[in-house]
């Protein structure tokens, strides 16, 4: 399918309403629960993943804020959050969405808001309001609690008491959102906990959301589904409902990989961000999500590989965007399955490459931001001047 002019102009469009948070996270040396492997130019303080995503923003255009983890990131709690705000601004980034961590310390064994000790649920709850307080001081507008609570053996948990704290704490928690804040509430089907995960898929993240407040959303992460789950009809629902909160973007083979984005099945993403501009153009409203990547680059050189992922979203993104909506809807109601089928299917096989480059040059950025970072030198000072104190930093696994 050769582009028209419209439909360049409209890929035009969607990029430049399409921005991208990166996470602190994918600049430290992270691993596996089997060990990391050193990466020495990995960014160990709050201070080096900022720089380092300065540096994905300088190439890509599209990603100016940054998610961190607070026990991760902001070691002083809310003492950090006024430097790390301003070590932001100072790299023309600011400070996205606020992850809370209530599954690190010995006292969450058993669980965080659904702990059977009362004490236990008290700390995590605390620890989530002072989380809230940090993203009011760095302006952050999303909280993104992800729970690890559930059971590991038949018989060991109260399935529907752990609900009903959850009811609770999540409520307890909303309370303390200002008005223009939100609260993404994540869901997993397994890991750590293998028997019962307490928010263990999309249904239950929406009722709890509904119970929380009417500042909660769902939030996605495309890594915590089953092979073969609908992904996208998960996206539609929530859509549909004024419920998508955010995703966190990644790939998997199995299951929470953390894998890059479309590297494994690329059309899957495609299909999401299909239904996501399909619902923009049917209601004319734009949806309110936070495009977020979560994502372990435990093998692969980390700003490189934020970089492949920020193109291959804009990539698939801008496929999406060429899908023709008036044929693709004509099809639909006539039931010519091929050829609604075949519609979407020239959109996915559209070479927009050449486009999402001219957008970059209309914009002062490079056309391939992966070798313009390459040629820039950036990675060699970062290994000469970060060289002897790579160490892993506390994060997943
Ligand atoms: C979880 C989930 C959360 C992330 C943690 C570290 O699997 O994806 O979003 O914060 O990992
Ligand atoms: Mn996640
Ligand atoms: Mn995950």
């Amino acid at each position: 399918m050769s582009l028209s002019a419209r439909q360049e102009e409209t890929i035009h469009r969607a990029l430049d309403a399409f921005e991208i948070e990166l996470p602190s996270w994918a600049f430290a040396n992270t691993g596996t629960r089997f060990g990391k492997f050193l990466d020495s130019s990995a960014a160990t303080t709050i201070g080096e993943k900022l720089a380092d995503a300065a540096q994905v923003n300088r190439f890509t255009g599209c990603c100016p804020s940054v998610a961190v983890h607070v026990l991760w990131d902001f070691p002083e709690g809310l003492a950090s959050a006024a430097p790390a705000s301003a070590a932001a601004q100072n790299l023309g980034l600011r400070i996205g969405s606020v992850s809370p961590n209530v599954f690190q310390d010995q006292e969450y064994k058993f669980g965080s808001l659904a702990n059977p000790e009362g004490s236990v649920r008290r700390k995590a709850l605390d620890h989530i309001v002072d989380s809230i307080s940090i993203a009011k001081l760095t302006g952050s507008r999303d909280i993104t609690p992800w729970f690890t609570d559930g059971s590991n053996y038949p018989g060991t948990a109260n399935m529907r008491r752990h609900k009903r704290w959850f009811e609770e704490g999540l409520r307890a928690a909303h309370g303390a959102l200002a008005p223009d804040q939100r609260m993404l509430i994540e869901y997993k089907p397994f890991e750590p906990a293998f028997y019962h995960t307490d928010i263990a898929d999309w249904g239950m993240a929406l009722q709890l959301a509904k119970a929380a407040g009417s500042q909660a959303r769902v939030l996605v992460d495309t890594g915590h589904h089953y092979q073969t789950q609908n992904i996208e009809q998960i996206v539609a629902w929530l859509l549909d409902d004024g419920m998508l909160g955010g995703f966190h973007l990644n790939d998997r083979r199995y299951a929470d990989d953390d894998l890059t984005l479309g590297s494994i099945d690329p059309y899957q993403v495609f299909r999401i961000f299909n239904e996501i501009l399909f619902f923009e153009w049917e209601t004319g409203a734009k949806a309110d999500i936070a495009y977020m990547v979560d994502q372990s680059h435990n093998l692969k050189p980390k700003i490189e590989e934020m970089i492949q992922t920020v193109t291959s979203a804009q990539d698939l993104f801008a496929k999406a965007a060429v899908v023709d909506r008036d044929q693709l809807v004509r099809h639909q109601n006539s039931c010519s399955l091929i050829d609604a089928e075949e519609c979407l299917k020239s959109a996915f096989q559209t070479d927009v490459r050449p486009i999402v480059g001219e957008w970059r040059r209309a914009r002062g950025l490079a056309p391939h931001p992966l070798r313009a970072f390459r040629e820039s030198g950036y990675l060699k000072r970062a290994i000469e001047e970060r060289a002897g104190h790579a160490q892993p930093v506390a994060s997943y696994a």
